[in-house]
């Protein structure tokens, strides 16, 4: 009896054992094995990630990541809430998870016009900081934050997302105050921004980063324009992320190597840094995660077999011309490990879906590397 109920126990455990096996795909290849001749492959994490609450979603990234970004918690409201307060330890977390699992990790990002308090911009009394002043407290978040990980964190978005859609400068505080409306000093707050990055730890990368660049033309030429410009001011640049948050329509094959051939040309590293793709049709097509959250839409329809097959089908034309460019592509980054957990809630947008199971992408953006050989 009792010897029945052990090789009960026994079996049990291991129908337990290979249902989860089965389920977070461990099975599988891992995509860092995959794409090691390549480029870096990673994801962003989330802080329930990098401190032990999501335990699969570890699982996954440990497997197949050699990269990862911070997704939230390096950000300036998250890091810095208070003007005489830093929140080191969310931070602190993404860096040790990524040290202790061989991974190269990617801070994000240093200065936004979204995710920054409103008292950055103003005084003690309320008002508005001056060019000087803000210049300042720029210099002393960047030399503060990069500083602290100085020698280890690998590469920093030191300016996110600068550019309208149509190329031209977005009218954020930052550009408004250190620009003081002089076309002249439009670029003054990017370039500072790299500077101070760069004398905090001059090792560190340092990245200009933005949305819809393989979707606008105008807004690549726009990346571009930044480069030059900080390449002539002498200062150090050493890639563009395009962030890659596509759709089953877009970007179309020619604007994405156009993008990535107009980037390369300039001599930076190019790199995917956000990379998803949304199943709903219809909508607006950027990043700002105001719009998507006004916009609402469900989509029911994300898990059905018709959209699955779109959703391989588009990862898989999105790998087949990265890796045609893998001699200036240095790392291609997920925004997000599995989808449940994934800024677009209403969507497919990953390769393992809401249960961390790996979806027919996934196969399918390994296969492209068969196909490449
Ligand atoms: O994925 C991030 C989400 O959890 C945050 O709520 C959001 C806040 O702005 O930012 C998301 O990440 C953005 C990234 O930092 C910059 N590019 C666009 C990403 C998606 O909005």
């Amino acid at each position: 009896m009792k010897t029945n109920k052990l090789l009960y126990v026994i079996f049990l455990s291991l129908t337990v054992l290979c249902f989860v096996e089965k389920a977070t795909g461990s099975e599988k290849s891992a995509l860092k094995d995959v794409f090691k001749d390549y480029f870096l492959i990673g994801g962003a994490f989330n802080h329930n990630l990098v401190s032990g609450e999501d335990p699969n979603a570890a699982e996954i990234a440990i497997k197949h990541f050699n990269t990862a970004t911070s997704e939230n918690d390096m950000k300036w409201s998250l890091i810095h809430p208070r003007p005489d307060q830093y929140n080191w330890e969310p931070a602190d977390h993404f860096v040790d998870f990524t040290e202790k699992n061989n991974m190269v990790p990617i801070g994000h990002c240093l200065v936004w016009h979204s995710q920054v308090p409103r008292w950055t911009f103003r005084d003690d009394s309320g008002n508005q900081l001056t060019r000087d002043a803000l210049l300042a407290r720029m210099k002393d978040h960047i030399t503060t934050v990069v500083g602290r990980y100085k020698g280890r964190v690998k590469g920093w978005d030191v300016v996110n997302e600068a550019l309208n859609d149509d190329g031209t400068l977005r009218n954020s505080r930052w550009l408004q105050i250190i620009g003081e409306g002089k076309p002249e000093q439009q670029y003054d707050y990017i370039a500072k921004a790299f500077e101070y990055a760069h004398q905090a730890d001059p090792d560190a990368e340092l990245y200009y980063n933005d949305y819809s660049l393989s979707t606008d033309k105008e807004k690549c030429d726009g990346a571009v324009e930044i480069v030059k410009y900080l390449k002539s001011k002498g200062l150090r640049i050493d890639g563009v992320g395009i962030q890659l948050h596509a759709g089953l329509d877009y970007p179309d094959k020619e604007s994405l190597e156009y993008c990535i051939n107009t980037l390369a040309a300039t001599g930076v590293k190019v790199m995917v840094t956000e990379l998803d793709i949304r199943t709903q049709r219809r909508g607006y097509r950027g990043a700002d995660i105001s719009r998507i959250n006004r916009q609402n839409t469900s989509d029911p329809n994300a898990a059905s077999a018709e959209i699955q097959k779109k959703l391989a089908d588009k990862y898989a034309e999105i790998f087949s011309i990265l890796l045609k460019h893998k001699k200036v592509i240095t790392r291609v980054t997920f925004w997000g490990v599995y989808d449940r957990t994934s800024w677009i809630r209403w969507g497919s947008p990953l390769l393992f879906d809401r249960n961390y199971k790996p979806k027919q992408a996934f196969d399918a953006v390994i296969n492209t590397v068969q196909a490449d050989m």
